[in-house]
């Protein structure tokens, strides 16, 4: 990295996420120490908007939405917040940002003007309580849209056909069909819609006083933009509403800087008037950035309400089964492929409840009891209906090493049949979209567990390293303010291995067993044709 580009030792990056609970704040060092961090939680900070994590559930069971005059109040919050704790805003260099992927917020003609014309004097959001044509906005948690979701996989030929331009089949919560849905039910709203901004481009645009451009990564997660050469593609927007394009306006790449602070947050908060805004991006192409996956073949696994692995890729393999590719936030010329199972933490808990009385240590020494592939018993767990891979209708399938249906398991055989299909068929899926994990980061709540942390390793045949903090997305957005500041003042995109080459190393929590590794490998197979037997896909 040449000099001009380093940052000072003064210097601050800050990082918000928008999640669909909460919003949060990091604020990193140059040396990436997180030096502070403050959060809002919209159902305790904001009772007046009445959600329940961060969501209104509609009476039809399918819809989903949030206010998002809420997120606006949010912003406020959180600043006011920081300032009281004396935070020193005049040392923050850069500020991006994560949202929750897919959603969606509706700006009508007053907006642009609104934004431009903040004033330090008032809250933000008694100035843009009338920006919204629509005051619901549908988040990824929706799944009203199965009718548009078809209707774009027929116009465009077929779920694979959609995928290879999308990066992605048609999804009920993907921005598109929430727009085509908009578009066919309330469609005065619709042509009252000025520009239709991304959770994370609009959180953006509240820090600039303008509307920020979508960035290609979260872009991707619309059914819209060729993922390949980063465009919308005309053929998904005809079939998805009219005269579309001119509503989401441009795309940019994820390290762009999106404009510099409003002046009314120099004012109010004390910012530094070249304050740059980097564009904001999905919560998963932030958590890749937070979790410094660098190369092909860095891969991470969130072991969360649901289990999610991510990582980069260079030749990326749509497929319109499952998964997803965005390009990746951090090196434009490659990708992220990201798998997502519905049935992670609470279907483990669950079983563990079950075999042992809730308590893990007796669930680790039931797994311990037997060796790893668990006498060819294995067994697929849905209490949920899942999405990698579909199925539709939850429930318990056990099977022997021949493929025969079994009644029950021993508590033995089902405390391990569950960890290893679940991680097994995480690296089926993440296979089947190109992903194969050369250096594996595992995240999240149940990283602590020794005995996951051993059957993950041995199911992969890795080593495994730990990531020190869970908030991958908010950390990852105060690491892309440092990647976009450092490709602004270079003129040029600094590859991210340079911006984060003095970041601390990861510890390595569990090394595979080397007598599994072939074992598991050859399961591969079994559980594909074991899940094909039992479920939609
Ligand atoms: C990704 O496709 C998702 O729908 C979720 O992970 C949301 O981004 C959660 F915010």
């Amino acid at each position: 990295m040449t000099a001009k580009t380093d940052p000072s030792l003064n210097d601050l990056f800050l990082g918000l996420d928008l999640s669909t609970q909460g919003l949060k704040a990091t604020v990193v060092s140059p040396e990436f120490e997180v030096v502070y961090e403050a959060a809002v939680n919209f159902d305790t900070d904001l009772p007046g908007y009445g959600t329940e994590g961060g969501a209104h559930r509609h009476a039809d069971g399918v819809t989903v939405t949030s206010p998002p005059l809420m997120w606006v109040e949010s912003l406020d919050l959180l600043l006011s917040r920081m300032q009281s704790d004396g935070f020193d805003f005049s040392r923050v260099k850069s500020i991006s940002g994560s949202g929750q992927q897919h959603g969606s917020v509706w700006l009508n003609k007053s907006a642009v003007g609104a934004l431009k014309a903040l004033d330090p004097e008032r809250s933000l959001h008694s100035q843009l309580r009338s920006i919204f044509s629509v005051e619901a906005s549908p988040i990824w948690m929706d799944s009203s849209t199965r009718a548009e979701c078809d209707a774009l996989e027929t116009a465009l030929g077929g779920a694979q056909a959609v995928a290879d331009l999308t990066g992605s089949r048609a999804y009920e919560r993907f921005t598109g069909n929430q727009i085509a849905r908009i578009a066919r039910l309330q469609p005065d709203a619709y042509s009252e819609t000025e520009r239709i901004s991304l959770v994370s481009s609009f959180m953006a645009s509240l820090l600039i006083g303008d509307i920020a451009p979508i960035d290609a990564s979260d872009g991707a997660g619309m059914n819209l933009m060729n993922f390949r050469d980063k465009e919308w593609d005309a053929a998904a927007m005809e079939t998805t509403a009219p005269g579309l394009k001119a509503k989401l306006g441009p795309l940019v790449p994820s390290h762009a800087v999106v404009g510099t602070i409003h002046s009314g947050y120099v004012q109010r908060f004390g910012f530094d008037p070249e304050c740059l805004v980097v564009a904001f991006s999905g919560d998963n192409p932030n958590s890749l950035a937070g979790l410094r996956l660098q190369q092909p073949g860095d891969v991470a696994i969130s072991l969360g309400t649901s289990d999610t692995l991510f990582g980069s890729l260079t030749q990326a393999m749509p497929s319109g089964c499952e998964g997803h590719i965005f390009p990746n936030p951090v090196a434009p010329e490659a990708y992220m492929a990201m798998i997502v199972r519905q049935n992670g933490s609470l279907a483990r808990e669950r079983v563990r409840d079950e075999v042992a009385g809730g308590d893990w240590k007796t669930f680790e020494s039931l797994v311990e009891s037997l060796p790893p592939g668990n006498d060819g018993y294995l067994g697929l767990y849905y209490f949920e209906p899942e999405i990698t891979p579909p199925v539709v209708s939850p429930g318990i399938f056990r099977f022997d090493s021949a493929g025969n249906s079994v009644e029950a398991f021993s508590p033995a055989q089902e405390a391990r049949a569950i960890l290893e299909s679940q991680f097994l068929s995480l690296r089926l899926h993440a296979e089947q979209v190109g992903l194969r994990p050369e250096n594996l980061v595992v995240t999240g709540g149940a990283s602590v567990n020794a005995v996951i942390l051993q059957t993950l390793s041995s199911v992969f045949g890795k080593d495994l390293y730990a990531a020190e903090k869970s908030d991958s997305a908010s950390l990852g957005a105060a690491y892309r303010a440092v990647h976009g500041f450092q490709c602004h003042a270079a003129h040029d995109v600094v590859p991210f291995s340079e911006t984060m080459a003095s970041a601390p190393a990861y510890r390595k929590v569990a090394s595979p067993d080397p007598s599994a590794a072939d074992l598991y490998t050859q399961s591969l197979g079994f559980l594909n044709r074991l899940e094909k037997s039992v479920t939609n896909g």
